[in-house]
């Protein structure tokens, strides 16, 4: 293995045509000359090649080697970004003894590659085409058609496959141990999953979109890691899939005998500044004919109310907004709820800001960090309904509130020495709604658009099992 300041100078000073395996990771001086040389030396001896992360490598490098090496059945060139389909036929058709291949990144990659990898490589154990975003379903039906020996799949971030890919790779691929297919289209597993891929021992869908799973997938005994977060799983629900297969088998075999319910419930917190008019906005969204609160109502501690509207029910929390609450409503947070900050306009501006918004995203961002909020601007006929008045304020509350997100982000960032990415942060809503309480058109768009914002909910539309044997034993 050469670190990665050796340039292809220093490659031929220490290459001997006994080398079997190189190991070139990061080296980025490392161009076509040094490949070239490499092909040459070793020849038919060379069955590893590792050039991972070398940018400078391109289709003529392959082209060499792909001459030279028939005898490669190791091959990384992930990341190597200049490469095109013909660096990679060429290694398809003269390197046929291929058993793992790397080439993520890859981003010229089409599906006119793969289809000849598939074609030529069907000894192919180990494969990974994650990021190569051009690729589709085409060329991972070919490759699960004629790779029928594969064990380890990655295909994350090939956002183009969908359920035709999946079912062709469950089809066909029936050796399969590790699938890594995160950020892919995927809406469904096959019902038969569990008599298909019986050695699967780890199956990431991070970020699909996955609402069931098929009940088969309990017969996968192997099955150790099971990655389904971040979609709007439903069958079962996400947090019993988190706990395992064992809780899974649990859940389906409780399905068979217990009471269900499909629960189309929504826990909807009404957050904002004492006298913001939150319990205003909850009077009018439930159809009240006088929803404005007298002058002196403000709510002690919290109120609870249940509305529906159409198959929805919004369960509100509706907080009191005095500060002396703050402290104890905390038990009121769940990243389950739906979170609406409510503004007066009024108060919807720089000097207001801190005690009229910021505290309360701060408190909902260390309580409940990836939780969805809506931002609600109320009291609009306090600026006679003007629309350009009303838009200006939708924008400026918009962006401060995400300017004040963005800091706090690249600040917890910076503490935990992680990258800004991966910091998670309230999901607070792009479109601000604008409301006055006392005018039914505009508070019939509102409550549309809350009840459009229960999609993002799986517990909405879940099936949940009302069996209290738990609880007071099996009788
Ligand atoms: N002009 C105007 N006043 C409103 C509107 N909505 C509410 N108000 C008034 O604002 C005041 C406060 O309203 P509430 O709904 O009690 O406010 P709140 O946020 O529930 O206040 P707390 O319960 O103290 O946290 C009352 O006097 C309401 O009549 C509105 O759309 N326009
Ligand atoms: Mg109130």
């Amino acid at each position: 293995m050469w670190s990665s300041r050796f340039a292809h100078a220093d490659v031929k000073y220490y290459l001997s045509n006994q080398v079997t395996e190189v190991n070139l990771v990061d080296c980025l001086s490392i161009t076509d000359n040094a490949l070239q040389a490499i092909a040459a030396n070793c020849g038919a001896n060379l069955t590893n090649l590792n050039v991972s992360g070398c940018e400078n490598v391109t289709d003529e490098a392959l082209m060499a080697i792909a001459a030279n090496c028939s005898n490669l059945t190791k091959l990384n060139v992930s990341e190597c970004r200049k490469l095109t389909d013909d660096g990679l036929k060429a290694i398809a058709i003269n390197c046929s003894n291929l058993t793992n291949l790397d080439v993520s990144k890859c981003k010229n990659l089409t599906d006119d590659a793969l289809k000849v990898i598939a074609a030529c490589c069907s000894n192919l154990t180990h494969l990974r085409v994650s990021r190569c975003s051009n690729l589709t379903d085409d060329a991972l039906e070919a490759i699960a058609e004629n790779c029928t020996k594969l064990m380890k799949l990655n295909v994350s971030g090939c956002s183009t496959l969908t359920d035709d890919a999946r079912k062709a790779i469950a089809t066909y691929c029936s050796n399969l141990s590790i699938l890594f297919a995160f950020s892919c289209n995927f809406m469904s597993l096959p019902q038969d999953i569990g008599d298909r891929v019986p050695e699967l021992q780890t199956l990431n869908l991070f970020a699909n979109k996955l609402t069931a799973l098929p009940r088969s997938i309990v017969k996968l005994t192997k099955l150790k890691n099971l990655t389904l977060r971040k979609k709007p799983l439903q069958t079962p629900p996400v947090e019993v899939a988190a706990l395992g297969l064992q809780a899974i088998a649990r859940y389906f075999a409780e399905l068979d005998t217990a009471y269900q319910a499909v629960s189309m419930e929504l826990m909807v917190v009404l957050v904002g500044e004492g006298g913001a008019g939150k319990t205003s906005l909850r009077n009018a969204i439930a159809g009240r004919v006088n929803p404005r609160q007298g002058r002196d109502d403000s709510t002690l501690y919290l109120d609870r109310e249940k509305v529906e509207i159409d198959d929805v029910i919004l369960s509100f929390c509706d907080l009191g907004g005095q500060p002396a609450y703050t402290s104890s409503q905390a038990l009121f947070t769940t990243p389950s709820a739906l979170y609406l900050l409510v503004v007066p306009i009024d108060k919807a501006d720089e000097n207001n800001f801190e005690d009229d918004v910021g505290r309360f995203l701060e408190v909902l961002q260390a309580l409940v960090p990836g939780a969805i909020v809506q931002i609600v601007i109320t009291k609009t006929d306090l600026v006679g309904n003007d629309e350009s008045a009303v838009s200006k304020c939708k924008k400026w509350l918009h962006d401060a509130v995400n300017e004040e997100l963005n800091r706090w982000r690249e600040a917890v960032a910076k503490n935990q020495n992680v990258s800004p990415d991966v910091v998670q942060m309230l999901k607070v809503q792009d479109e601000v709604l604008a409301v006055t309480v006392d005018d039914a058109a505009v508070i019939d768009a509102a409550r549309k658009s809350i009840v459009e914002l229960t999609t993002l909910f799986p517990s909405v539309g879940q099936t949940i099992i009302r069996n209290r044997g738990w609880l007071f034993g099996d009788f």
